[in-house]
Formats: C-alpha cells, structure tokens, sequence
C-alpha cells in the first residue's frame, strides 16, 4: 500500500532577511511524505523567491502529478521537472529506499551577512582550524576590505570563503583587494562570483591570485566546469540545482577535477537543512557545507538543527495541501 502527503508549512523568518530585491518576512514551502510498505520517506519542496524560476503554485501542481504517477507506478521523467520539485522528490524516495544514510555533517562555516562583531562571537566558540563565510558586495567595496582584512587579522588561524553574488566590476573587485594585506589573500579560501561575467571574475582571480568559486554560473545554459587553477570549489544548491542525481553529478565531476563540492542551503527549513547536513556527510564528506542560515528564521519544522534555540513547529500542525493513495 503507497500513499503520498503534501504539507505545506509557513515560517516566519528572521526580520531583515533580503533576497536580491525583495524582503523575506515567511518561507513558505513543502513537505513531502512517501508511505510504503511501512517505510517512510520524507522530502521538502521549497522554491526560493528571486532564485528559483518556478512559483510554489506551480511546483506544487508538479509535485501533485509527479506523485500521482509514482502512485501509479508509472516512469518519473525527472528531466522535465523543476529544480525544487525533482530535489524533494528525489530524496523522499532515497529515504523511502534507505539509500540516503543517517549521520550528518553539521559543522558547517558560519555566514556573516552583516555585522562582523556576531561572527567574532561565533567564531571564539570555533574549534581550529576555522572557517566562515563573509557576503560581501553590498556595502562599498572599501568598506568589504576592510572588514575582511581586519577578521583575517585579529583571527590568525581563520580561513575566509567570501561571496560577492556577482555584483563588482573588475574595478571595484580591484578596490576590494587594495584593502587586504597581500599577505593575507592565501587565507581567502575562495571567492564566489566576484563579478558581474565569470570571465571577468577570471581575470579577478588571475590579478590577484584569490581563487575563485562557482555558485550562479553553475545555473547556467551551457556550463561546464573544467579543470583551472584559480577555481578551487562549485557551491550547489540542490533546491535550484534539481535532483539528487544531478547533485552527485556535479559532486563527482568536481571531485574528478579537484574542486570542492560545497553542499548549500537555499533557505530551506530546518527539515530540509538536516537532509542536506546528511547528503553532504554521504557526497562530499571532506567539505565544509554552507548550511549556516537556520538563525535567519524565527521558527524551526519538525527536526531541530543542531544546538538551535528556535521554537519548533511539528509538521503535524501544517497543512495538508494534498494526500492520495495508491488505487
Ligand atoms: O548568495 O549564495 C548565496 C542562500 C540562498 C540564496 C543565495 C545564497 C545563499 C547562501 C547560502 O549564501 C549559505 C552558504 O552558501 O553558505
Ligand atoms: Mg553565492
């Protein structure tokens, strides 16, 4: 006997959190649970606004029909689906076939999206050696420089990964770097999409011997990742990316080429977080996932991550959006 359930949860976030254009105030997304045979697998679905191309209304018709269709024991044609909707389905089925193993890979590098002073606290608490992750490119480049040469100075055993989301031109990538002690650019583990083109982020890196990583060009029509030196890792979102195969893909051909896969949260819920703390342990256990964004929510659903204070909310009290069983 096969049944199938779609939740749908509503998190409040934390207050300031900013998505290219637009404020998040509530995540909203999907939850969804394969029953069979007493097996449980569970797998979230949660578009990301200004990221993800579809709506949660048209994932969520997706995730109707492709379920239906497993009900039926038909073939998923899981080329034709959505990035958010092939990832949650994808790993429910790895849960419901016990493919997926348990154990985690919870230490993750901690982000700092605005003020260093949290991230100095954070990182006290920080075995070494450490590592975090700093947004940079939304403040003047100057002050970026600034901040991340002072961090880099008062931690001496701390390694930086930095994400400028693409938004320097070389000119100001240039004025970033003038800011950082020569010294201390081999402590920059990489930087993600300095500028607006990747070729221009190459001759960033070419400049000034910072390597660099892939995150958006990862997303785009027609890219490859070939072997180079100034690229040291691939970020994947598995939200934006598509299903579990497509994510061991990519892990495996970065592997092949020496590049770091970084397993990624595209603002999934706490549930979905711990999933993606157990594919990175499973794919890519020697790399630091960039998990770090359960505290930019004010609740979490179902499975808490670890040591965070936040309400928990259980997946019992979300609603059913749908649910079916096998004819
Ligand atoms: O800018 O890489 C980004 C999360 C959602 C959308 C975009 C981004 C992110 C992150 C995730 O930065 C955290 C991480 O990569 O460590
Ligand atoms: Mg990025």
């Amino acid at each position: 006997m096969k049944t199938a359930t779609l939740f749908r949860y509503v998190l409040p976030m934390d207050s300031g959190v900013i998505l290219r254009h637009t404020r998040l105030s509530v995540r909203n997304g999907m939850i969804l649970e394969l029953n069979e045979a007493g097996r449980v697998g569970r797998g979230e679905i949660a578009p990301l606004p200004e990221f993800s191309q579809e709506t949660d209304e048209e994932a969520q018709l997706q995730a109707i029909a492709v379920l239906t269709s497993w009900l039926n024991e038909e073939p998923i044609d899981w080329d034709s689906l959505y990035p958010s909707v092939a990832f949650g389905i994808s790993v429910a089925l790895a849960e419901l076939n016990e493919i997926l193993p348990l154990a985690g890979h919870y230490a993750v590098a901690p982000l700092c999206s605005g003020d260093p002073d949290e991230l100095l606290q954070k990182l006290a608490h920080m075995p070494s050696p450490k590592t975090a992750k700093v947004k940079v490119g939304m403040y003047e480049a100057v002050r970026d420089g600034m901040v991340v040469n002072m961090l880099l100075d008062v931690v001496p055993d701390l390694r930086l990964r930095l994400d400028a989301n693409r938004k320097w031109t070389l000119e100001k990538a240039g004025q970033f770097v003038k800011y950082i002690n020569p010294t201390y650019r081999s402590r920059i583990a990489f930087l993600e999409e300095p500028c607006q083109t990747p070729a221009e982020s190459v001759a960033f890196a070419l400049d000034t011997g910072i390597q660099l990583a892939w995150d958006e060009s990862l997303r785009e029509k027609g890219f490859e990742l070939k072997k180079d030196e100034n690229v040291a890792a691939i970020v994947i979102k598995p939200t934006l990316i598509g299903s579990l195969e497509t994510v061991q893909l990519w892990v495996e051909k970065a592997h092949e080429l020496g590049i770091e896969p970084v397993i990624s949260s595209s603002l999934e819920s706490s549930f979905g977080l711990n999933q993606l703390a157990r594919i990175a342990h499973w794919l890519a256990p020697k790399t630091l996932p960039g998990l770090d964004t359960v505290t930019l929510f004010a609740q979490q659903l179902e499975i808490p991550w670890p040591e965070c204070p936040l309400p928990l909310i259980p997946l019992s009290d979300c609603e059913i959006a749908w649910t079916q069983c096998a004819p």
